[in-house]
């Protein structure tokens, strides 16, 4: 079953960043679905948590060469 959860992402300055966020976390293996907004600085991810987690999304995010920071 799957996940839906948010994390705020700083440093995106233009629509190629945010789709590039997106790409990237649609190659993750037990992603489904990626929706990031950069005028929010937001992403929407629904995943599969047995096979991937919430702290590789952020870790992927973070590789991406972005800030990745958890949305309470
Ligand atoms: Mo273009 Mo957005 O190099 O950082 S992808 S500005």
């Amino acid at each position: 079953s799957h996940q839906v959860c948010r994390v705020r992402i700083r440093g995106m300055t233009c629509t190629s960043c945010a789709n590039a966020i997106e790409s990237t976390l649609l190659g993750i293996h037990g992603v489904k679905k990626a929706q990031v907004a950069l005028a929010t600085e937001e992403a929407e991810i629904n995943y599969d948590p047995n096979l991937v987690s919430y702290s590789e999304l952020l870790k992927a995010v973070e590789d991406s060469g972005f800030e990745a920071v958890l949305i309470t």
